[in-house]
Order: structure tokens, then sequence, then C-alpha cells
């Protein structure tokens, strides 16, 4: 990777990312884009910004044609939650967008990623020790585009011999932005919340295991699969990952550990519940720690300290 665009720059993942990017390969060799164009954000002031509707095929392709970048990081995506709400919609931006990022990719040789989730899996999947390559058969309209995803990934790359690379992400914990529309938001809330009034009231249900990962870990594996040798990589369409299999009690315990007064309580929302349920309870990153060398560094207990340290500096 040399000089990379990023679309989605303004999300939960792009925030973190653009500004990891920026520190590695130079400001001058990322160009971050997003529908939105806020002026108090450092991903729009601290580098090259340049609003994009991935929806615009003529407008992307005219930015990746004057900035002449050799990678392409395709992150705008309306998360499970609201595409759920709004299913085309989803389907339109989801897939519109990704198949006017993988032409762009097709016709000017970029390398790709684009992440899947772990919502690509549905009710007949596994749910323990998820495999690599297993039943796909989501049950919700975010699924359907993430399964849809990785198959024009696959396509892309058989077809064109487009470098096209993705993970199935399972739930992000991010301290630099609160996540827009996500079933696994809740863990994410909880350490807003739990600093801010010693509790929270989780839409999750006691017991619900997902996978989940600090955003530190999931900057890191990108860039890392990005750099990896192509050779080494099998599979085209997503790979596995995750850093650990929790439960909203779970969360509850390792916060009680510095808010001893913490209190978790449940109201628990029907659709995101559903969705939760469909959804594996734990997978196997095997894949991509023997191909690619994934390596996550935050446990549970390691993501809580900081994201409790990181939060409490901010005064949220
Ligand atoms: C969501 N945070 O909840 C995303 C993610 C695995 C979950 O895909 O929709």
């Amino acid at each position: 990777m040399k000089k990379i665009i990023i679309t989605g720059a303004l999300g939960q993942i792009g925030s973190e990312l653009t500004m990891k990017l920026r520190e590695l390969y130079g400001k001058d060799n990322v160009v971050a884009t997003d529908i939105r164009e806020p002026k108090d954000s450092k991903v729009v002031t601290d580098g090259i910004f340049e609003q994009l509707d991935v929806t615009d095929a003529d407008r992307m392709k005219a930015l990746v044609e004057k900035y002449e970048v050799d990678t392409f990081i395709h992150l705008a995506a309306l998360l499970s939650a609201v595409a759920e709400a709004k299913p085309k919609l989803a389907w339109d931006l989801n897939m519109g967008g990704l198949l006017n990022a993988l032409e762009i990719a097709r016709e000017h040789n970029l390398k790709f990623f684009t992440p899947s989730s772990i919502g690509a899996f549905g009710p007949e999947t596994p749910k323990d020790q998820t495999p690599q390559v297993t039943i796909q058969r989501p049950t919700t309209m975010y699924g359907v585009t993430k399964v849809s995803g990785e198959l024009l990934g696959d396509y892309y790359f058989q077809k064109f011999g487009v470098d096209t690379r993705s993970v199935r992400f399972p739930g992000l914990i991010s301290h630099e932005t609160l996540p827009g529309g996500g079933t696994t938001d809740y863990a994410v809330d909880i350490y807003f919340e739990a600093l801010k009034n010693n509790a929270y009231t989780s839409f999750i249900g006691k017991g619900t295991y997902m996978d989940m990962m600090y955003m530190s870990d999931a900057v890191d594996l990108i860039i890392q699969l990005m750099e990896a040798p192509s050779e080494q990589l099998k599979c085209r369409n997503a790979y596995n990952v995750s850093a650990m299999s929790v439960a909203p009690e779970d969360i509850e315990r390792e916060i009680q550990k510095h808010l001893p007064e913490f209190k978790l309580t449940y109201e628990v929302d029907p659709v995101r519940q559903a969705i939760a349920e469909s959804w594996p309870n734990a997978i196997d990153t095997s894949a991509a720690q023997e191909e690619w060398g994934f390596s996550p560094q935050f446990d549970l207990e390691k993501m809580t300290n900081d994201m409790l340290q990181q939060l409490n500096n901010k005064e949220i």
C-alpha cells in the first residue's frame, strides 16, 4: 500500500483507521472520504478529505484518478439494525457502493479491502467455533449484503484478478466514535454510560454471547492483512476474526473491577436481540492466524482498562 483512498472515513472503523494510516503512510498518501463533511473532525482537518457519496460512481472514479491511489479501502455501509429498518436503502447503499468500488478497483488495478461481518452468518450456522467455511443463510438484510459482498470479492478476484481482501468483523468497541446503528453497539455504550452514570440499561439480553474486538486490534489487522503477500491468502471472500466472545454480564463484571457500584440492567430490544441470536456465539479464527498471522492483543480485561482510561482522559 502506498496511496490509499478510504470511503466511510468518518464511521466507527474509518475514523480510527484513517488516523493510523496517515501516521504510517503519510498524510499526503491517505485520501479520506465520507458523505458527511463535519468541520470539527480531525479526519477532515488533519489531512486530505473529499466529500463522496459512494453511490456516485463518476465522482468516486474522479477521486481515484485525481489522487492516483493504489489501494481502495471501502467502509461505507449501513450497519445491521439500521439496515433492518431500511432494507431497500441498505441494499442500494451497501451493494451499489460496493459494486462501484470494485469496478473502479478492477479498472485501475487497485488492491481492495472491504469488511464483512459475523452478520454474514445465520441461525443454521454452527454457533460455537464457527468454521471459516460453513453455512451462510443470514436472516437480516445486513447479512444478505455481507454474504453478497463476500461472493463479489471472490468473483472479482477469480474473474478479473482484483486483489480483494476482507474479514468478518465481530462487534467492534472504540473510544473514538459512538457506533451508528449496530446490534453490538451496547458493548460500546456500556463504557460511556458506566463513566457518566455508573449504570447502563442493555438492549441485548443477559447470556447473549457475541464475538467482539477492540478497535485498536481491528485497525492493526486491516493493515496486517493488506500488507500480507498475496500468495499467502487462500480466502478472498472474508476471514473469520475475533478477539473474545462476551455477554453483557461479562462486561459488567469487568467494569465493576474499576467501578464497584456500576449497575447493569436490561430492557431487551426484540429486533436487535433477534439479530444477535441469529449470529454465532464464538467463531474459529485459525485460518486468519495461519495464513497472515492474525493475533489480537486485547482481551476483555485489557480492553476494559484501556477504554475506561481513554474515556476518562476525554472527560466525556
Ligand atoms: C453491527 N457493529 O452490529 C456491526 C457489526 C458484528 C456486528 O457488523 O451491525
